[in-house]
């Protein structure tokens, strides 16, 4: 299975998807008709500032008759009907994007994803798959998607920004987003409700795959891993149960299913670590399991005590969690 490069930076006006791509159009109609008051705005200010220094005063203004004919017009158009038709064209705008962000995709033909915010990662399960990863949310090019999200702990809010809008992951309530991707590829999704010290490093990956490779991705995750024939990966084993590891996170066939922490069934198949604070390779990965606190303070994972043999067989050991 090929793997994409992941956007670093996500951009709203590199859309993906149809509900993106309405919500780009939507971005530039704004800037454009914002650029254009700002700069009628300008010219007018300029106008106005060369005549009164050029014209002389008009006798009716002293006297404090008010506006001339000319002036009248011009406030009425300019400063009325314009910035009327305007306001009521955007919230027309807006509405009509609003519905077709809401209503993108068929919801009949919708594959069902859970993704609950905790702090400060994700937990993505799929229903009727029985599959459960963290940090990365797979999906289907051209299917739709729903995704149901709900929290563990604060308010999150879940946003990939090159395939849709945002929604609330609200505590003991579920919403809805439904998303499409029109192209394979990673994109980078977000956290966007301020959660806590870890906020700015609460990101996950989206992947949209071309669908046989998405009914590979099913089928593969729906089953556990292989367990490993090799020394220092059955040693690593013993390590992941013996040292705590396997108290929190679950490993399909290994350790039980746990809610509250992330499941690392197939966490060798990850792009990152720490719900996209680092790259998933071994040194990172291995920083990461002696000091937790260091890389990402305020996580939930506590540093683990393990000689440097432990800590080899067990990078081995996740290595083979595919
Ligand atoms: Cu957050």
């Amino acid at each position: 299975m090929t793997v994409p490069a992941v956007a670093s930076i996500p951009n709203v006006l590199d859309p993906r998807g149809p509900a993106a791509a309405d919500i780009a159009v939507l971005w530039w109609v704004m800037f454009a008709l914002g650029t254009a008051v700002f700069v009628a705005v300008t010219v007018l200010l300029i106008v106005s500032v060369v005549r009164r220094r050029t014209a002389p005063v008009a006798e009716d203004a002293l006297a404090g008759e008010g506006f001339a004919g000319g002036s009248n017009v011009l406030m009425a158009v300019g400063g009325i009907t314009l910035p009327a038709v305007v306001v009521v064209g955007l919230m027309a705008a807006t509405v009509v994007t609003a519905d077709r962000v809401a209503t993108v995709g068929n919801p009949e033909e919708a594959l069902v994803i859970d993704v609950t915010g905790h702090k400060f990662w994700w937990d993505v399960r799929y229903p009727d798959h029985d599959i459960r990863i963290a940090n990365e949310v797979h999906i289907p090019v051209g299917q739709p998607v729903e995704i149901r999200v709900t929290s563990k702990d604060v308010i999150h809010s879940f946003w990939i920004p090159q395939l849709g809008g945002k929604i609330d992951m609200n505590p003991g309530h579920e919403n809805t987003l439904r998303l499409v991707a029109h192209e394979p590829g990673a994109y980078r999704g977000l956290c966007t409700e301020y959660c806590g010290v870890q906020h700015a490093r609460m990101h996950f990956i989206a992947v949209a795959h071309e669908p046989e490779s998405f009914e590979e991705w099913l089928a593969d995750h729906a089953e556990p891993p292989d367990q490993p024939d090799e020394e220092g990966a059955v040693a690593g084993r013993e390590v992941f149960v013996g040292a705590g590891c396997a108290e929190c996170h679950t490993v399909d066939g290994v350790s039980p299913l746990i809610d509250d922490y992330p499941d690392l069934t197939h966490f060798a198949e990850r792009r990152t670590i720490a719900a996209g604070a680092l790259d998933n390779n071994r040194g990172n990965l291995g920083g990461w399991i002696l000091d937790p606190q260091g890389l990402k303070p305020g996580n939930r994972m506590p540093p683990a005590n393990l000689t440097g043999e432990e800590l080899q067989d067990l990078l081995d050991y996740l290595e083979t969690l595919r």
